[in-house]
């Protein structure tokens, strides 16, 4: 079974337990005022609006009992796993490590590092906390991808052009078939948003497919009629 999609169909495992979906850094520290991206000048609203179709295509997942992998973007507290060239990046108000509106800014275990409550994960649910920007980096990711048999990845969350574009190339380069969901990734930048999406799919798909919630739902429930 297919799934519409472009530059063309994506197609589907007969399997759906092979097909995962990944939500990046869907947490407090980009959303919502106080945190990280807010730190750094951001508009964070703007990303809310994806909330809603996320949950519906999370939702789909679980009722199927489908595989569901989160990330967090986060560092340990002494920040000894955060680079010296991330920590002073940015020059905003405040910088990694500092104290923010929602506990210290990126730190793993503060409030404001935590995923957003519509989209909080269920025991059962994978929690990557990664360091960097793609979730394969000093990660057990691939691991559990592996033991879970897991060959299609639909990729989702915040930011578009950043930790989720950073993931799908770090994906495609070991092995696995990724569609970038479109109405379910968002940016701070429209413009950065719509640039991802198509360079991920010029050239016949270099990176992958992209297509909306809907196109993905649909082929899902082919698969399983
Ligand atoms: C950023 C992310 N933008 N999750 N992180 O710094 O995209």
């Amino acid at each position: 079974m297919y799934v519409s999609a472009l530059p063309y169909d994506y197609e589907l495992p007969a399997d759906l337990n092979r097909l995962a979906l990944v939500i990046i850094d869907m947490q407090r520290d980009f959303l919502e005022p106080g945190g990280f991206g807010d730190a750094l000048g951001n508009d964070v609203k703007r990303l809310q609006a994806i909330v809603p179709t996320l949950k519906e295509l999370l939702e789909t997942f679980r009722a199927q009992g489908l595989p569901v992998f989160h990330t967090i973007e986060c560092h340990q507290p002494d920040l000894s796993d955060c680079p010296p060239s991330k920590l002073d990046r940015g020059k905003g108000s405040l910088k990694i490590g500092d104290l923010g509106g929602m506990g210290r800014i990126l730190v793993r275990g503060e409030p404001g590092n935590g995923i957003i409550a519509e989209l909080e994960p269920l025991p059962g649910e994978t929690v990557i906390h990664k360091p960097g920007k793609g979730a394969f980096y000093n990660t057990e990711f691939q691991t559990q991808l592996q033991a879970k048999g897991i060959t299609h990845l639909l990729v989702t969350g915040v930011t578009t052009e950043v930790c989720v574009q950073t993931t799908m190339r770090e994906a495609n380069d070991r092995g696995y078939e990724c569609l970038m969901v479109e109405d379910c990734t968002e940016s701070y930048f429209p413009e950065f948003k719509q640039s991802t999406l198509e360079m991920v799919r010029a050239q016949g798909g270099i990176v992958g497919w992209t297509a909306p919630a809907a196109a993905v739902m649909a082929g899902m429930r082919a698969v399983t009629a």
